[in-house]
């Protein structure tokens, strides 16, 4: 049977994402209003000096109004890193902003991510290219990939191929790196009287690029209810059977916003917290004693059964681990092999290798079937990729141990069966629920509206998203504004600050207030599949963690 659609994509065709009120007669047909410049937090004054044409910039916002008709322009834009739901949304926003801005605008789609703006691969979007796309998941309308933009030759390059093409304005859809070297472009093209534009989207199911006016980045909506739907059902079979523990790890490549947004959906029995396990300084093996005390004290109430979430990022935030991983990326970058570390018997044989006494010791409480993914798999950059690290089934053998201990001891009498799951991929192209496709739609379209505006430097930015769409108000938010300075491969960058879980937000706080409950006994919720069609309250609500933030 050759391709063919499906009902509910027949039907989600269909489907015209919401506008902010003041954008719905046209990305013409509005007044920018300049607020308060907008300074980082943080290292102003290296900031300053790295960005004196986009630094200090207003925010903008957009208000009803008319302006006057322009001349036509070509703008290029990129997918950049992970795929997120809600990508070709931006795209069908961004090409119908310009559209309305004048009809012969084009936009062109460079294919495959930053290296399409290099190779100068590109396709012209039509009206029915695009119309195959609207309110799909994936990234698949021209690609993404993670080739780094970020060399003063890439960029000249960039100019080169856009001159060729006569694209005048480029924007970027991607997460606070792509963001991030999305500004340093911008900047290098202000500095050197280069005529295009750069403006960025914020994407990531990670949610890890928001602050106080980005309110949160797209696709974070979507992925963590279709993780919530099978969260939810893997409760209902573990309260069904009463036999297994579910070790559950969720994306999120550093913060544990994926982690705590699906915790508060569906209360499980446990959710690790990187961010609190790093402020609170925790072993592994600490972290294991967590969950054992958990299953011992389950058992005494004859439940020998659980759901355990797992951030992905965990074991860069159990210092231990952190430091271990540095020297060994250290050490394998220097001549040393993979098979010297798995070959080694004792702590001794490691400390021989060039390992720390602290380091060789965490080495060895790596259950053996694991320690292969601390030395095996690096990066371009040669450093250990951590999502490879099935730090669930790590946490498994570690709390058999510990309750194989405790059994000896006459501590604990259960029964301790387990399952482990990793979800990641199974939400990052789902088609965008109503809120990412409204929500990309109107960041595409904003961003074509700060293009219209000459703006160059701008993160789209769409606000009040609680309120629902007629209340949103759209605008811009100067990228340099959200920066600050980090060591990066030996070297100062000025990068945009990545959110992490804040332990004193309501978010955490509002799970931290219930989570011994839901460890004691089994207060499941299950939210089911994402609708689509069907009543406000069940197609239209936010994440908690927004609407916790918000209130
Ligand atoms: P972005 O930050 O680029 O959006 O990617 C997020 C993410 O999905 C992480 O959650 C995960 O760790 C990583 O991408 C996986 O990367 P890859 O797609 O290369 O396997």
């Amino acid at each position: 049977m050759t391709n063919r659609l499906s009902a509910l994509q027949e039907a989600r065709a269909g489907y015209q994402p919401k506008l902010p009120a003041v954008l719905r007669n046209g990305a013409n047909q509005v007044s920018l209003t300049e607020g308060e410049n907008q300074y980082p937090a943080y290292d102003q004054e290296t900031l300053e000096g790295l960005f004196p044409n986009t630094y200090g910039l207003p925010i903008i916002t957009f208000e009803e109004g008319s302006s006057a008709g322009q001349a036509a322009f070509k703008v290029g834009v990129i997918l950049s890193g992970g795929q997120a739901p809600g990508g070709h949304n931006v795209i069908a926003g961004l090409y119908d902003g310009l559209k309305s801005l004048n009809p012969a605008n084009e936009l062109l789609g460079f294919k495959g991510g930053p290296q399409g703006l290099m190779d100068n691969d590109f396709v012209t979007f039509t009206d029915e290219f695009i119309n195959d796309y609207r309110n799909t998941g994936g990234f698949d309308i021209i690609g993404s990939g993670r080739t780094k933009l970020e060399e003063e030759e890439q960029f000249d390059l960039v100019a080169a191929n856009c001159e060729k093409e006569g694209v005048a304005a480029l924007v970027i859809i991607g997460g606070d790196d792509s963001n991030t070297n999305a500004c340093v472009l911008a900047e290098y093209y202000a500095g050197k009287n280069v005529p295009i534009k750069v403006v960025g989207c914020p994407k990531t199911i990670d949610g890890d690029l928001k602050n106080e006016f980005i309110e949160t980045s797209f696709g974070f909506d979507t992925a963590t209810k279709v993780y919530s739907e099978l969260i939810g059902n893997i409760q209902r079979d573990a309260n069904s059977a009463k036999k297994y523990y579910h070790f559950i790890r969720v994306m999120g490549r550093s913060a544990s916003h994926i982690a705590l947004e699906c915790a508060l959906q569906t209360q499980p029995n446990m959710c690790l917290i990187s961010e609190e396990i790093e402020k609170d300084g925790l072993t592994l093996e600490q972290v294991a004693e967590q969950i054992t005390d958990v299953v011992v004290k389950r058992a005494a109430k004859d439940l020998n059964f659980g759901v355990i979430l797992i951030p992905e990022g965990i074991i860069e935030f159990v210092p231990a681990m952190k430091t271990l991983i540095g020297e060994l990326n250290d050490l394998l970058a220097h001549g040393k092999t993979a098979e010297e570390f798995l070959g080694a018997q004792d702590e001794v044989a490691l400390e021989a290798l060039g390992l720390t006494a602290a380091s060789a010791a965490s080495f060895i409480s790596i259950p053996p079937a694991i320690r292969k993914q601390f030395v095996m798999d690096r990066d371009p950059h040669g450093n250990v990729q951590v999502s490879l690290i099935e730090s669930e089934k790590m946490l498994i053998e570690m709390v058999k141990r510990q309750l194989d201990v405790k059994k000896a001891a006459g501590e604990y009498n259960g029964k301790f069966a387990s399952q482990n799951h990793f979800f990641g991929y199974e939400g990052r192209c789902a088609a965008p629920n109503n809120f990412d496709a409204d929500y990309c739609y109107s960041l595409g379209y904003t961003a074509a509206a700060l293009l219209g505006a000459g703006k160059t430097g701008y993160l789209s930015s769409v606000r009040n998203l609680t309120q629902g769409a007629d209340n949103w108000i759209a605008g811009g938010i100067p990228v340099t504004s959200m920066m600050n300075i980090e060591r990066r491969h030996g070297h100062d960058k000025p990068v945009i600050k990545k959110a992490l879980v804040e332990l004193d937000g309501s978010p955490f706080q509002t799970f931290v207030a219930n989570r011994d409950q839901w460890a004691a006994e089994n207060c499941y919720v299950y939210p089911g599949p994402i609708q689509y069609f069907g009543p406000a309250e069940v197609c239209d609500q936010t994440t908690i963690t927004i609407q916790l933030e918000q209130n």
